[in-house]
């Protein structure tokens, strides 16, 4: 049996606080404290009441009765909507707790969604992505991975892997019969490396998808009074920097974001290069360095007469040459800035919605070990290994890749590792 647990749902400092409870018996226990029987409440019905503490009115609610199994945990379930006041809602929890309930651990609740199989472990992630997403493209990220989408395809990697499977199988049960040619491993090899390919595409993904949780960082980078920290003001809509027509007023990194397009972009005003004996400013100058590195776009800004700095740069990371002061570009009166943030956008490879985009660690590291495994099916398919030892890696890969959906994660202690960075009363 699963005990009660109780927690609040909402953020303080709203009018409306929202305690959520779950259990075998939670209906009972808010029973004993509501006005009305809720034991004997239709499911899916909107009940309204009172709060009580023996005879004394705490609040007026509406609690939202779900019945088990259909409901978010699978379990009995009810939403208890009060007013949002820190005492009324402190009492609520209080008078739970003495009639039973136990105060829920973060992400307590979607951890019984997981484990009654209301959703897959993928799913039960993007919750808590979903309650973090602050722009559309973290939002449509979490939404397609809660939606099932990122299941689905592990569903069918797992199909084609059970398929790779069957095959071998077949040719382990031919090679008794001596008279019998081994079965053509060129089908098997080659199912393997899509198998592989797909496995990489989604891993690969992780990059992209860590900037869209992140913000894609854009490191501003130039001779000193090019007009660099000018830029980041235009671009902000804010005086966010100092400019000054001295060189060198910039001197330490200066970062905020901004979204184009429903994409965060994290801009970083750097101190401007040059030969400087002044000790502070080389060493903001070794920070500038380090953000160009770090950045994914590099907005190298100059003006007339003035090169272009020359830093070293990654093949991955993408330049946008902008010359300041002139005609077609002016930072100081935002001239040429509409080109500059089509420029950005195009940077960053659009997401259509078929993509799938890995944006969590765990199933990432999972994919990078399924690739592993998978290549060592392929080097066996290659090498003529026996076919029981090519089988094992097989059955590997597809442990690996159920890690992902939960399939084969046992360890309570793993369970409540993932679950431990979710909200209280999620
Ligand atoms: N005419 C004109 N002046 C500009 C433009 N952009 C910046 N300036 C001026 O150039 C001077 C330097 O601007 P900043 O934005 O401080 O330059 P910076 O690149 O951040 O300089 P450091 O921080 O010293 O590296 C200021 O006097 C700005 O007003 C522009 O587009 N046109
Ligand atoms: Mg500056």
């Amino acid at each position: 049996m699963n005990e009660a647990i109780c927690a609040l749902a909402t953020p303080p400092g709203g009018a409306l606080g929202i305690i959520r409870i779950s259990g075998e018996n939670a209906l009972e226990i808010l029973s004993h404290i509501f006005t009305k029987d809720l034991t004997l409440a239709r499911p899916n019905t909107i009940q309204y009441g009172h709060i009580k503490s023996h005879e004394e009115v705490i609040d007026e609610c509406m609690v939202s009765v779900f019945r088990s199994p259909r409901s978010y945990t699978g379990e009995d379930c009810a939403e208890i909507s009060c007013h949002g006041s820190r005492y009324i809602l402190n009492k609520v929890l209080e008078l739970l707790v003495r009639h039973g309930c136990r105060m829920a651990q973060p992400g307590e609740f979607t951890q019984r969604a997981f484990l009654n199989g209301k959703m897959d472990l993928s799913q039960a992630e993007a919750v808590a992505d979903l309650i973090a997403s602050n722009n559309r493209a973290t939002h449509q990220v979490a939404m397609s991975q809660l939606r099932g989408r990122f299941s689905s395809e592990l569903a069918q990697l797992r199909d084609q892997l059970l398929h790779l499977t069957t095959l071998l199988e077949l040719e382990l049960d031919f090679s008794d019969h001596e008279d019998l040619e081994f079965a053509d491993r060129t089908e098997l090899l080659q199912l393997a490396q899509l198998i592989d390919k797909r496995i990489r595409q989604l891993s690969e993904s992780f990059q992209r998808g860590q900037a869209l949780k992140n913000g894609i960082p854009v490191a501003i980078i130039g001779a000193p009074n090019v007009g660099k920290s000018t830029l980041l003001n235009v671009l902000l809509g804010e005086e966010r920097a100092i400019v000054s027509d001295i060189q060198g007023t910039t001197r330490d990194t200066i970062e905020d974001t901004l979204e184009i397009n429903g994409v965060t972009f994290r801009f970083i005003d750097t101190a401007g290069i040059r030969h400087t004996s002044d000790r502070i400013e080389t060493l903001g100058i070794d920070r500038s360095l380090a953000a160009a590195q770090r950045a994914r776009i590099i907005l190298m800004v100059t003006e007339p007469g003035v090169p272009y700095p020359d830093i070293p740069f990654r093949d991955d990371q993408t330049l946008i040459r902008i010359e300041n002061k002139t005609k077609t570009f002016q930072a100081k009166y935002g001239i040429g800035l509409d080109d500059l943030l089509a420029r950005l956008e195009d940077a960053i490879p659009r997401t259509s919605d078929s993509d799938i985009i890995v944006t969590n660690a765990r199933h990432y590291d999972a994919l990078l070990r399924a690739h592993e495994s998978i290549q060592r099916v392929i080097e066996g398919l290659n090498t003529s290994l026996s076919g029981d030892l090519v089988a094992e890696d097989l059955r590997q890969t597809l442990d690996i890749l159920a890690e992902i959906t939960g399939g084969t994660i046992t360890s309570q202690e793993t369970l409540n590792n993932i679950f431990s960075h979710f909200c209280v009363g999620k």
